[in-house]
């Protein structure tokens, strides 16, 4: 019996509660990533077959010159969801060849991550100013108004591509309202490649990508006191062209009823139903390119990597009318 009046609600749970009662039944995204779940999803861009996180730092260590100097000087950047700034470095020390100082502005939700960034940029580049920004992206874009420099803002990992195009541009235009005519965006778009890549990057042979779709119910076992039992769920992840992208589902292998005391729901789950968790979006040029026109930005340049499987793309704000 568990007190529901002692217990406080996670701020998420009117999302489950109303995922798991709609059908087609579907859990948020962002459940992914507690600490077991960046973990896993830092492991996920180690894999051999998630090509993503080192194409697009291979695009960043070959095309940083061209970068730095497409993006003139004085210029500092703002990452958003930095992580520990893996990527940006070689970025950084090709703009702190021509620039006296390079100001480095990472923002992300962890903290632990944002130190980790820190010590990383600032033993690789003394002349480099780290300031850490932590920020929950749900709450707005605003502290960018109060980086007062030309600004290159940065968002790589193809993590626009976790959001619906709809979303995806609504949140872009948050940012370009907070934007100044004379500040850059750096976005990274995975790009449309051939099905059986894409369904090995997203179900690997080592099951981790399963792993990091099954947390989910890890946690809400953990903090929702559920009864999902992980062994009657497998990892699903399909390719979807004519939507173009990936979805990831867990999917139900019996007859089961699942309870969420917490939630004072008991959910069923016919054998094969299966229970949407992610998207993940893929896009050409030209579909990034209608996407950043109807968020307020021209694309002015289009960096690849040898085999053309990811994209590093260059925007200015568009100049109001
Ligand atoms: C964080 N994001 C860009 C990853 C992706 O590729 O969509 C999340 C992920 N999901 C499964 N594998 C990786």
């Amino acid at each position: 019996m568990i007190a529901r009046e002692l217990v406080t609600l996670p701020s998420y749970a009117e999302e489950v509660a109303q995922g798991l009662t709609t059908q087609p039944k579907s859990l948020p995204c962002k459940l992914f990533y507690d600490a077991t779940g960046s973990a896993l999803f830092e492991e996920i861009t180690r894999l051999p077959e998630y090509y993503l996180t080192r194409t697009e730092l291979e695009i960043l260590r070959e095309r940083a010159d061209e970068m730095a100097s497409r993006l003139g000087t004085d210029v500092t950047v703002v990452e958003l969801g930095a992580g520990t700034a893996v990527k940006t470095c070689t970025l950084l020390e090709s703009l702190s060849r021509r620039q006296i100082r390079v100001r480095y502005y990472p923002v992300d939700i962890s903290r632990a991550a944002l130190h980790q960034a820190k010590e990383r940029v600032e033993s690789r580049c003394r002349q480099i100013l780290v300031r850490p920004v932590v920020a929950d992206f749900s709450d707005g874009f605003e502290f960018l108004r109060s980086i007062p420099d030309k600004k290159l803002v940065a968002y790589l990992g193809s993590s626009i591509g976790n959001f619906d195009p709809a979303a995806a541009v609504a949140m872009l235009a948050e940012i370009n309202r907070q934007m100044t005519p004379r500040d850059m965006l750096l976005l990274g778009t995975d790009l449309v490649k051939a099905k059986s890549m894409l369904s090995a990057a997203y179900d690997d042979s080592e099951g981790v990508t399963e792993q990091f779709n099954k947390n989910i119910l890890v946690r809400l076992n953990r903090e929702l006191f559920a009864d999902f039992d992980l062994e009657s769920f497998r990892h699903v992840a399909l390719w979807n062209p004519r939507r173009s992208r990936m979805e990831i589902y867990l999917e139900s292998l019996r007859t089961q009823t699942v309870d969420l005391p917490l939630l004072q729901l008991r959910v069923h789950f016919a054998k094969g139903e299966r229970m949407h968790t992610e998207n993940s979006y893929k896009y050409t040029v030209a579909t990034a390119k209608c996407m950043l026109e109807r968020s307020g930005y021209v694309l002015t340049h289009t960096w690849f990597d040898q085999h053309k499987w990811f994209a590093l793309h260059l925007a200015n704000v568009q100049a109001s009318a």
